[in-house]
């Protein structure tokens, strides 16, 4: 069968268009992808598309949901303030977060590699609606491969590229979400054909069988490989995981030390107050601190990047010290740290910041907190993101 002969199927639709037969590639290119008989196999049916791709959507998707999750965190609107509760929340939600984006990169990678002989398809588009959902194609391959390399890579913090990395990874994420709702609205009538159990067309496979128990096997492989950074009892197992969640100064991991965030000087000078900019403006002393009601809470640092570590901290109460400086209990407030840049301070809604656990905390684990995890002060609050647990406090402020 030659494929550059006229008929009526739609492909002479784009002919007709083109006003001339679309000419064939040589025969001599008709190898590996380019070969006919590529789609015959199995592994590149419809059936494994159809599977790989609900694995691979369905990981995206709660890979979505958790990063908005974590998004609204660290970018409050003014009409949601986010719980305070459950103290652990944000540890489960960035750990799906995190486990999902690297379950999807099997997935998605064995996707594309069911698929990938399409690409070389003849005529590449059979009429201007294929050419289009082809096209469409795109922002969902680029964003999703974008979005599991810019996540992975922000895993083990190397930033090879000149923007900010939670910007990027936001806007990635619509034009991925984009694609994929484009994608899905075309392909669920075929997708539904062919992945459901009375399956129309295709016979069973071992092929396509152990194709898909390899990517659910991969799925499992780097699940057990990365979850110890914040599931404890696999700890033995994370080799792949970047951090191990007790290896650090006071048994948790540091990712800024006190000297790159170049605030030891600052942090250590015997004239350091905690400003509380408030109706009674305060300037509290480590002895001023010592001296109201201390009170303890077990929380866990749980950070962006995926690792998780518990302690039990001590310290005073936010709303201890707002009640002084007469800040109202419905103020949204910000916590300023001594260091300048990116993460030098954080916002805490009226719930978390009227939280009994969340603490201007001094002490970890009975111990003067180190250097390195925020001394003199830090902030510790139940269901907040590690990034916004702010080291090396300076100041507290109203948002206006
Ligand atoms: N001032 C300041 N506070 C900070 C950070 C920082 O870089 N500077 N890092 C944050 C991050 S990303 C996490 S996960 C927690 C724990 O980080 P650590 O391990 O560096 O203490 O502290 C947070 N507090
Ligand atoms: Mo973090």
């Amino acid at each position: 069968m030659t494929t550059n002969r006229p008929t009526n199927r739609p492909a002479s639709r784009l002919i007709a268009f083109l006003g001339r037969p679309v000419p064939a590639p040589p025969e001599a290119l008709r190898r590996g992808p380019f070969d006919r008989s590529a789609s015959d196999d199995a592994r590149h049916g419809a059936r494994s598309a159809a599977l790989l791709g609900r694995a691979a959507g369905t990981a995206l998707a709660v890979c979505l949901v958790t990063g908005v999750v974590s998004h609204l965190h660290q970018h409050p609107v003014s009409w949601f303030d986010m719980p305070s509760r459950p103290v652990w929340g944000y540890r489960v939600t960035q750990g799906i977060h995190v486990a999902t984006g690297i379950a999807a990169v099997p997935l998605v990678l064995a996707k594309l590699w069911t698929v990938y002989p399409r690409l070389f398809a003849w005529p590449p588009a059979r009429d201007v609606g294929h050419a289009l959902e082809r096209l469409l194609l795109l922002p969902l391959v680029a964003g999703a491969l974008f979005q599991l390399l810019t996540g992975l890579v922000n895993l083990v913090q190397w930033y090879p590229w000149p923007f900010f990395f939670p910007s990027a990874h936001w806007a990635g994420a619509w034009v991925t979400t984009g694609g994929l709702l484009v994608h899905v609205a075309i392909k669920a009538p075929v997708a539904r054909a062919h992945a459901g159990r009375r399956r129309t067309a295709e016979p069973a496979s071992p092929e396509r069988r152990a194709l898909l128990l390899g990517a659910g096997a991969a799925v499992g492989a780097v699940t057990l490989a990365t979850a110890g950074q914040t599931v404890r009892p696999l700890r033995g197992l994370s080799v792949l995981a970047p951090r191990d969640p007790a290896v650090g100064p006071q048994g948790i991991p540091v990712n800024r030390t006190a000297r790159s965030a170049r605030v030891v000087e600052a942090a250590t000078d015997p004239a350091w107050r905690l400003v509380v900019a408030g109706p009674r403006p305060l300037a509290l002393t480590q002895a001023d601190l010592a001296r109201l009601p201390q009170h303890e809470a077990r929380l866990p640092i749980a950070c962006v990047e995926g690792w998780s570590a518990g302690g039990l901290w001590s310290g005073v109460r936010l709303r201890d010290v707002l009640d002084l400086a007469g800040i109202p209990a419905d103020a949204r407030v910000r916590v300023v740290s001594l260091e300048r840049g990116h993460y030098q301070s954080s916002p805490v809604g009226p719930r978390g910041a009227r939280d009994p656990l969340t603490l201007l905390a001094t002490r970890l684990d009975g111990e003067p907190l180190a250097l390195d995890h925020g001394y003199p002060l830090r902030l510790i609050g139940p269901n907040r993101p590690g990034v916004l647990q702010t080291k090396w406090l300076a100041r507290i402020e109203v948002i206006g």
